[in-house]
């Protein structure tokens, strides 16, 4: 009886969970900084005068689920010279009031709901636009479905978010970036061969997983000018969800191409059997030697805190 109780138990608070689970929405706030301050832009730290959210390149990552309410405050601080504004690729609201750009010394409120999950770029808007973005005010916010896993939207053991982005080295010159002149490099994460010790000697980082797991990598374009043509060499995406959405699936890809500001989830799973290497790449060769390529080390010893929890973006 006692056993038969608590399974009865078990059975109601599982439901609840569930329940609580789809029903819950919250409020999340965001607040951001934009800060107009040195960054280094390169593994043997070159410094670059860019404009950020935060201080980095990218922002934050923002991550909030399926019809959570975002709370979101943009303060530009006084010490910037320029106008800086805010577009979640998230919301739904008016360019012109919500997405208006502020001053330096002011502060901005708004707030907008998370009607679709998937993985969106949020920028700066302020004029000249391709001039912000060039200069690094670009980021990603995740938007957790709903529904949480499923067989079609397997839970995956390692999550990590990549953002690439075109390096303008004189980026004061934004005619020359509209017609994408003086482009110099490829920023992955805000530095060119960020994770990428094989081309570069100075690069200390990498991806890592344990051979067999399920890797999803949260990919966002921020280039100014160009697509991209995200491929993982050595191995194929076993799945790949267009703008992050779990519905839009497709299966065993070689290459999934980005417009510019798109993004995707691509899931990689590696043999189980024996270590592997990837290198994940913008096939666009003029990419890729300018600096994005991403090795992913699958070997049994990788660090197990390695993308899980709040370390889902490398810094
Ligand atoms: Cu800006």
């Amino acid at each position: 009886m006692q056993i038969r109780k608590s399974a009865m138990a078990m059975a109601v608070m599982a439901a609840l969970t569930a329940y609580a689970g789809t029903a819950m929405a919250k409020t999340v706030k965001v607040t951001m900084h934009a800060k107009e301050s040195m960054v280094k832009i390169d593994n043997k730290g070159t410094e670059y005068p860019a404009w950020t959210y935060d201080g980095g390149i990218p922002g934050p990552v923002v991550r909030v689920k399926e019809g959570d309410k975002v709370e979101f405050e943009l303060i530009n601080d006084s010490s910037n010279k320029e106008s800086h504004s805010m577009d979640f690729h998230a919301a739904v609201v008016d360019v012109l009031s919500e997405f208006a750009p502020i001053k330096p010394g002011q502060t901005k409120k708004f707030s907008f709901d998370a009607k679709y999950p998937g993985v969106f770029m949020y920028h700066c808007g302020q004029m000249p636009m391709h001039q912000h973005i060039a200069r690094g005010m670009y980021g990603v916010i995740i938007v957790d479905p709903k529904e949480g896993y499923s067989k079609d939207f397997p839970k995956p053991d390692r999550e990590y978010v990549l953002v690439q982005g075109q390096y303008f080295s004189d980026a004061s010159d934004h005619a020359a970036i509209m017609e994408n002149k003086g482009w110099d490099g490829t920023l992955i994460n805000g530095k060119m061969f960020n994770y990428d010790p094989v081309h570069d000697q100075n690069a200390t980082k990498v991806l890592e997983a344990k051979p067999g797991e399920r890797v999803r990598i949260y990919y966002v374009n921020a280039n100014v000018n160009l697509p991209a043509a995200i491929h993982p060499i050595a191995g194929i995406w076993d799945r790949v969800y267009l703008n992050g959405n779990p519905k839009n699936v497709i299966h065993g890809m070689a290459t999934l191409q980005l417009g510019v500001s798109e993004a995707a989830t691509l899931d990689i799973v590696s043999p189980a059997d024996h270590p592997t290497n990837n290198a994940i790449v913008d096939h666009t060769m003029g990419a890729a030697m300018r600096g994005a390529i991403t090795v992913l080390m699958n070997k049994p010893d990788a660090d197990p805190k390695a993308g899980k929890g709040d370390n889902i973006i490398i810094r």
